[in-house]
């Protein structure tokens, strides 16, 4: 039985990786921070009650990882533990930089000296190409990394760690840079689940108005159930390496409200306004991954689409709302 350590376990992606890996007999272990309200932080791990192992840590406090490390004895090590929102990092710079970027050295530092014989995934992100984008208006590993956010910043020092790391000391440590993806569980304050859960509110008539920021900006959406797998079959491939995971497909948020609002039967026009206070200081305009390479060495394949995603986020909201 294979042991996996998870860090940003109670997060979208941890969440469906640990149970990608459950049915594939692994035996799941996470790293959890401490909340005030306790009934809420694992509310996406309900349904895997008793099928994990959970321990307080953080990773910014090194004695906690090196005492789960000592216990856990990893194989695997997904490090998707992060300040993920990106206009949120402008307002917390220095704890984004610290989790962000500091976090992954005290994780591949503890991970050389307890257990390098493990195999490291960094969580990388599209966020981390900002403003670059090659002649056929795709980002690929070769585009330059131009990052225009703190939280786009302190990825940009994770993943040249990792690689540092796996030159230095010979470890299998990979990044998948991932494009945005999202999933019924995504957090609500990233805008393909503001927009459903909003339209489904102003469908039953519980809201009037939706405020967004930036609605020309362009991102290539896919589903965290389909990244998940993606990230097992990086960490698995027999040399550790860099893969590109996305779609190909990019849409602007004027689109994705369209979409979602047509779905419901409603013209977004009616409804959507902008509010500056979700503009951002400098904003990422058009990403389009090539995920080609990973197609083809790694034989991986998304299942869901932008349609079918969004079917299912709003199928939660109208249980849920
Ligand atoms: P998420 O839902 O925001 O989950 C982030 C997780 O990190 C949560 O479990 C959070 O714990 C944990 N965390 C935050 N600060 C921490 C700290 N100091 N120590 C330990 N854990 C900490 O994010 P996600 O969408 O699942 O993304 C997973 C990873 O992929 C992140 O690294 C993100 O930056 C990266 N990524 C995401 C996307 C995307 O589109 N989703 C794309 C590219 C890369 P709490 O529950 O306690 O807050
Ligand atoms: O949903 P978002 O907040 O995601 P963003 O900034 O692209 O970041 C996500 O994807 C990255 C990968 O590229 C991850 F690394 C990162 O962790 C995160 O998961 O915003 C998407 C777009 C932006 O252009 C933003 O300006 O939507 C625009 N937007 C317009 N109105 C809004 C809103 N974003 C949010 N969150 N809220 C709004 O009201």
């Amino acid at each position: 039985m294979k042991r996996a350590l998870i860090t940003g376990i109670t997060g979208q992606d941890g969440s469906y990786l640990t149970e990608y890996l459950l049915s594939m007999d692994y035996e799941v272990h996470g790293i959890m921070r401490r909340h005030s309200v306790a009934e809420n932080q694992n509310s996406r791990l309900y349904e895997l009650n008793g099928h994990i192992k959970t321990y307080y840590g953080d990773l910014l406090d090194y004695p906690s990882l090196v005492r789960i490390f000592q216990k856990v004895q990893p194989d695997e090590i997904y490090n998707l533990g992060a300040m993920s929102h990106v206009r949120i990092s402008y307002d917390i710079p220095s704890f984004t930089i610290q989790t962000n970027a500091l976090g992954v050295l005290n994780m591949l530092e503890i991970y050389r000296t307890l257990s390098p014989h493990a195999k490291f995934y960094q969580a990388s992100s599209s966020e981390m190409f900002g403003n670059s984008v090659d002649d056929d208006n795709m980002q690929r590993l070769t585009t330059p990394m131009n990052p225009v956010s703190p939280y786009g910043c302190a990825k940009v020092m994770g993943y040249n760690l990792v690689r540092h790391y796996r030159h230095a000391y010979k470890l299998h440590a990979c990044n998948g840079i991932l494009f945005n993806h999202e999933s019924p569980r995504r957090g609500s304050n990233f805008v393909t689940n503001k927009v459903v859960k909003g339209a489904v509110a102003i469908k039953k008539g519980l809201q009037d108005k939706l405020e967004l920021g930036n609605m020309d900006s362009y991102r290539d959406w896919g589903h965290s159930k389909d990244y998940v797998r993606a990230m097992h079959l990086i960490l698995n491939h027999n040399i550790p390496d860099e893969f590109v995971v996305a779609t190909g497909i990019t849409h602007s948020v004027r689109d994705l409200c369209h979409i979602v609002f047509e779905k419901l039967g409603l013209n977004y026009l009616d409804y959507v306004v902008q509010n500056p206070k979700y503009m951002r200081p400098e904003e990422l305009k058009y990403l389009k991954g090539d995920a080609s390479r990973t197609r083809e060495v790694l034989g991986w394949r998304p299942e869901y689409t932008f349609e079918t995603m969004l079917e299912e986020m709003i199928e939660r909201w109208m249980k849920e709302i």
